[in-house]
């Protein structure tokens, strides 16, 4: 298992378009695995393979309350939209410390393998729906960022890059 290191916004890596997951072998459960163990320590409920740098479409989730139910998508496609959305508040682990509201669908209908590369279909709504459709922009390149206004997304990107130069100072 290992620490993976996350790319923070505004990094033009992270809009970058995931290709397919070619074959659910090793290497991919081991990627498996240390997204976990990476998304674990930074306290995060989800993570997508483009936040480590690795641009396959694969995700690794976790919204319970006792850290213990693990998901994993892979290759994941959209199937079913509800029309009723909800503004909800969002935070990404390649934003560190900033959070605004998104409008997002209330329920989603998901295919995508799991971890042993058999086929399972989600139907979920609440914080999962919206975990599902926030892990899905990053595998398209999209940062949750990018649904607000010019106005916050420039003042959030001159943050960002502050904040990573006093780290590396
Ligand atoms: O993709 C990521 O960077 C992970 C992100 C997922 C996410 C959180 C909230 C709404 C949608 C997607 C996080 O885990 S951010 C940190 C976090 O644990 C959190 C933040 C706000 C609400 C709930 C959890
Ligand atoms: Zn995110």
């Amino acid at each position: 298992m290992a620490l993976l290191p996350i790319l923070c916004f505004p990094d033009p890596k992270l809009h970058k378009v995931a290709k397919p997951v070619a074959a659910v072998d090793g290497r991919i459960q081991t990627l498996i695995s240390d997204m976990f163990e990476t998304m674990y320590e930074a306290k995060g409920i989800g993570l997508a393979a483009t936040q480590v740098d690795v641009h396959e479409r694969l995700i690794v989730m976790d919204v319970s309350e006792g850290r213990d139910t693990p998901l994993v998508l892979i290759n994941p496609k959209l199937l079913w939209t509800s029309p009723e959305t909800h503004l909800n508040e969002e935070g990404c682990l390649s934003v560190p410390g900033i959070y605004d509201g998104v409008q997002r669908h209330d329920r989603i209908k998901v295919e995508a393998l799991d971890a042993q590369g058999q086929v399972r279909l989600i139907e979920t709504d609440g914080l999962l729906a919206v975990c599902i459709q926030h892990e899905m922009d990053h595998l398209m390149g999209k940062v949750f960022v990018e649904y607000l206004s010019p106005l916050k997304r420039n003042r959030i990107k001159t943050k960002m890059l502050k904040a990573q130069r006093e780290a590396r100072a």
